[in-house]
């Protein structure tokens, strides 16, 4: 058995232990109430999920177990793996086994090369993703076991493996695409001496500077996971239940993830960027950038890569992205309007529509594009493939995690206007 596989069988037991002693508590005790204006606001506030493998703290943002941010974020992106699925990061030889194994799923079918060169040439990349993943569900091992009849307790044994072989394959799926998409559509071979994250950064042929490598490596650590209730891990998670294997779930949360609301929104943010370059030059003067910002606003936009559903503070993520652009590119003019705007625009927003805006403060996507740009990858459409790279690793463990513990199939009521105008009517 891996150091993996047995770190993920020892956290079964913790977790479930800790299951065992909340129920013997309290199984019936109530942690949230719904009032209607969550049945009809996207459930926002309602606590109904469990998610073991990341939290989000509205004043100190995400932890992956017991982790913060800072102390994850220099890490390299197996090894957060192996701490969403463990709670434990990885010692030097199990984190040398865990790359190994990853080295050696990583050839991908010629088939799914054929399918994705086979569709219109200006397909979006995160659609190319979706069905790169998808085109492979034929060779889900958890498919295969279950046709035979496994065990319940073995399905995360199963599904570990796809998740293996799903992220494997990440880092030249992702190069495949954005060769076949913006390049010549010659395709990097994959190169063994490199890890997971180095891969992604080689395979896409952008830049062989070794600060865009380091940059692979952030990108893809801090994107792995936002706790369970976000649109993509959360339907990746509701597929997954019903036991469609890891592709199909994984694409399910791929899919959830392409939308403007959600991890698309990171593209946004440079084209907001360039706009102000465009328009204000590569260093505007304060005043006439926040006069910009509030014609933005008054003309019915939103500002992007402020707010947060959850968050009540700066992400520590797009702290940690600040960080590296200080030490990296700190002359960059997408940077430095980037760190302008952030100096600006949450004092805006504090005041904005009589302070309805409940997180004025950058979230990660305020800043991660202006250093992509800075290692010349342009293609705004491509953003979002990265995120799906990293935030793969979280539908996984989240995944493995639920199926060890014998989550069941997940099926919230649902009820019609009606049923709500009665129940109104009968409380008088
Ligand atoms: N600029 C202008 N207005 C904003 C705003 C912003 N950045 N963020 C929130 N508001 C407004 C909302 O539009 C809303 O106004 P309305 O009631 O008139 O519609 C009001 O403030 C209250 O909204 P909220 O409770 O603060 O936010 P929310 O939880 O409903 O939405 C989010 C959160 C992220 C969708 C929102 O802040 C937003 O649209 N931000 C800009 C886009 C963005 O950065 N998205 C990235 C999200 C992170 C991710 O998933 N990658």
């Amino acid at each position: 058995m891996t150091d993996l596989k047995k770190g993920i069988q020892n956290h079964l037991l913790e977790l479930q232990l800790e299951i065992d002693d909340i129920f013997a508590k309290g199984r019936d005790s109530v942690v949230s109430e719904v009032n209607i204006g969550q049945i009809y606001g996207g459930m926002r506030g309602v606590v109904a999920l469990a998610c073991n493998t990341s939290y989000v703290d509205p004043y100190s943002g995400l932890y992956i177990g017991e982790y913060t941010t800072d102390e994850f974020s220099n890490k390299l992106p197996e090894e957060i793996f192996f701490l969403l699925s463990t709670g434990k990061f990885p010692d030097k030889k199990s984190l040398l086994n865990f790359q190994s194994e990853l080295n050696q799923r990583a050839q991908i079918p010629q088939y799914v090369w054929d399918v994705l060169r086979s569709l219109p040439k200006d397909t979006h990349p995160m659609t190319m993703l979706s069905l790169g993943i998808l085109s492979m569900e034929n060779e889900s091992v958890f498919k295969k076991a279950y046709q035979k009849g496994m065990k319940k307790s073995d399905y995360w044994k199963y599904s570990l493996e796809d998740s293996m072989n799903i992220l494997a394959k990440l880092p030249a799926l992702a190069g495949g695409i954005y060769r076949i998409r913006f390049g010549d559509g010659h395709l990097i071979p994959h190169d063994p001496s490199l890890d997971w994250s180095g891969n992604l950064a080689h395979m896409l042929g952008v830049n062989d500077d070794k600060g865009f490598a380091d940059l692979m490596r952030l990108y893809l650590v801090l994107h792995c996971d936002h706790e369970g209730g976000n649109v993509s891990a959360f339907t990746s998670r509701v597929v997954n239940s019903a036991l469609s294997d890891l592709y199909y779930a994984v694409s399910a949360g791929l899919n959830g993830l392409a939308g403007p609301l959600h991890g698309l929104a990171n593209q946004e943010c440079l084209r907001f960027i360039l706009e102000i370059h465009d328009k204000l030059g590569a260093d505007p003067d304060e005043q006439v950038l926040r006069a910009y910002i509030l014609d933005v606003l008054n003309s019915g936009h939103v500002i992007p890569g402020y707010g947060h559903a959850v968050l009540r503070v700066t992400d520590p993520r797009f702290t940690a992205f600040m960080n590296f652009g200080e030490t990296n590119c700190a002359t960059n003019p997408c940077f430095k309007i980037a760190k302008k705007l952030f100096s600006i625009v949450p004092d805006i927003l504090m005041h904005y529509k009589e302070g309805k805006v409940a997180n004025p403060w950058p979230n990660v996507d305020a800043m991660s594009g202006s250093l992509l740009n800075h290692y010349g990858v342009n293609e705004f459409d491509f953003y979002t493939v990265l995120f799906g790279v990293s935030r793969v690793m979280g539908f996984c463990a989240q995944n493995i995690l639920a199926q060890g513990l014998g989550q069941p199939i997940i099926r919230p009521k649902s009820v019609t206007n009606k049923w709500v105008l009665e129940r109104l009517r009968a409380k008088g």
